[in-house]
């Protein structure tokens, strides 16, 4: 099991591909069998430590096999380490960024924040992994696997936007009252103090647990149970016909973002709502509907909405 290990050098929300610049790094002098850098035009580094290290002319990895792997930026601070891997010098050696990270991270990892907002996981990264985001008001990009997730202090966001992308398939079940999620791979990853939820483009099913929680369905027809605490749903130009079967009035908030929204719609007084069925149904325009299960007429009221742009 390999760790991966951000470092607060990284800085808050910092990502590897602005710590180094991938495209200049070159083979530094002195490489051995068990140390090679890769250093970068600003000063930032790569180090590979392991066994059997050799290199073409080119300064490319022939064999060997890295067990260590230490990314340090333009000041020469450790931003990320990997230890305890085993990763073959000719696949990761002088990859581009995209590439590398998959490798690092494609097996049954230890993965670790900082007490900063760190961003972490990217790409379909399989495997088993176990996640603690630590403080900080992180992000954690869901993932392939059946994964072990600890979003720590801060509020925390489990994001599975771009889960398609990356190979997802299905659209996520979140039950926050068990602390589970059917991720978008079909995995089930278990988690703990994740206090906000994005979904992916598909249908997903959201059921909130005992606390305040942040919910977004993104596309999709979604179902969204905020459960107890005072819970805020996201809805926006994109975001199809979704329903909420729990949503208290004058405690639950509607946040409505209206920047990508055709027609700007950023008031109570600009909302077309219709009551059917003992249901509040608001239309923002043929595709985008949100509609609040047991919400009868005259219930809503501006309090319930927040307006963004965002
Ligand atoms: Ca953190
Ligand atoms: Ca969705």
């Amino acid at each position: 099991m390999a760790k991966i290990a951000i470092k607060a050098a990284m800085g808050s929300y910092g990502l590897i591909q602005t710590a180094i610049n991938f495209d200049s790094l070159g083979l530094e002098k002195g490489e051995t069998t068990s140390q090679a850098v890769l250093s970068d035009a600003f000063g930032g580094s790569i180090t590979f430590k392991g066994t059997g290290f050799s290199f073409n002319k080119s300064g490319d990895a022939t064999a060997g096999t890295a067990t260590t792997i230490e990314f340090r930026n333009y000041d020469g601070d450790l931003v990320l380490s990997v230890t305890n891997g085993s990763f073959a010098m000719k696949s990761i050696f002088g990859a581009d960024v995209g590439t590398l990270l998959g490798k690092l991270q494609a097996g049954k990892d230890l993965i670790v924040g900082t007490d900063l907002e760190d961003i972490l996981v990217y790409g379909a990264n399989p495997g088993n992994d176990t996640i603690r985001a630590m403080g900080g008001d992180d992000y954690i990009i869901g993932s392939a696997g059946n994964n072990i997730i600890d979003g720590g202090d801060g509020i925390d966001t489990l994001k599975f936007e771009e889960a398609l992308l990356d190979g997802g398939t299905m659209g996520i079940i979140v039950d926050n009252v068990k602390g589970t999620v059917r991720n978008a791979w079909g995995g089930t990853d278990t988690i703990t103090s994740i206090e906000t939820f994005f979904g992916t483009t598909m249908k997903d099913v959201f059921k909130g647990g005992a606390g305040a929680e942040e919910f977004d369905g993104s596309g999709g027809a979604d179902k969204i149970t905020g459960g107890k605490g005072a819970d805020t749903f996201d809805f926006f130009a994109y975001s199809g016909k979704d329903t909420i079967t729990d949503f208290g009035v004058g405690k639950d908030i509607i946040h409505l973002v209206y920047g990508q929204m055709e027609t700007q719609i950023d008031s109570f007084d600009d909302l077309s709502i219709a009551y059917r069925n003992g249901n509040a149904i608001i239309t923002l325009d043929a595709d985008t509907v949100l509609t609040l299960n047991g919400v009868s007429k005259s219930e809503l009221s501006a309090a319930d909405f927040d307006f963004g742009f965002f």
